[in-house]
């Protein structure tokens, strides 16, 4: 449980394989936006990875970040039911899916429980979720790990492509 003190500034990272992925997250995109006790205050380009400990099809991927009233298990069960609106499965671990909402932090705040690790703990290993998030905020600190820009030359290797926007 987090005692931080709301409103609270958080990022959400988003990704889909399956369907027409650009378009489910351009969805969920405006479904988090019309969700009560969230306000989008930036969101970043799609972009387009290759599957990260995951097979199927390559993924798009944005982050948004947002100002919520919502305590953070609440704010994860809003995204949830957004994912699940998407008609999103969960048949085993990492597998393909039409949408996936993931909240990567929430303010400065650090805790694990068993339904909820914040911030997200495979953050750093993903270029699919820190280059959306330079884009959005470059200077971000992420609590317990330091400058997000450092975090960036461990995964360099990873494809990831910046989509052109679509009018
Ligand atoms: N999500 C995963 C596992 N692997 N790879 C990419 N490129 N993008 C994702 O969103 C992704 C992944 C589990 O949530
Ligand atoms: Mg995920
Ligand atoms: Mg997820």
């Amino acid at each position: 449980m987090s005692s931080t003190s709301r409103p609270v500034r958080a990022c959400i990272g988003l990704g889909a394989n399956l369907g027409d992925a650009r378009r489910q997250v351009e969805a969920a995109l405006r479904a988090l936006a019309t969700t009560p006790g969230v306000q989008v205050l930036a969101r970043s380009s799609l972009y387009r990875t290759a599957p990260v400990d995951a097979g199927g099809p390559d993924y798009v991927n944005a982050a948004a970040v947002i100002e919520t009233d919502l305590e953070a298990h609440t704010l994860l069960r809003a995204l949830q039911d957004i994912e699940d609106g998407f008609g999103r499965e969960r048949p085993y671990r990492n597998a393909p899916r039409t949408l996936d909402l993931d909240l990567l932090l929430y303010g400065d705040a650090q805790f694990s429980d068993p339904v909820l690790t914040v911030p997200h703990p495979r953050l750093h290993l993903r270029a699919f979720v820190l280059h959306p998030l330079a884009e959005l905020a470059p200077d971000l600190h992420v609590p317990g790990l330091g400058a997000l820009t450092g975090l960036l030359p461990a995964v360099s290797e990873q494809r990831i492509e910046r989509l052109a926007d679509t009018p």
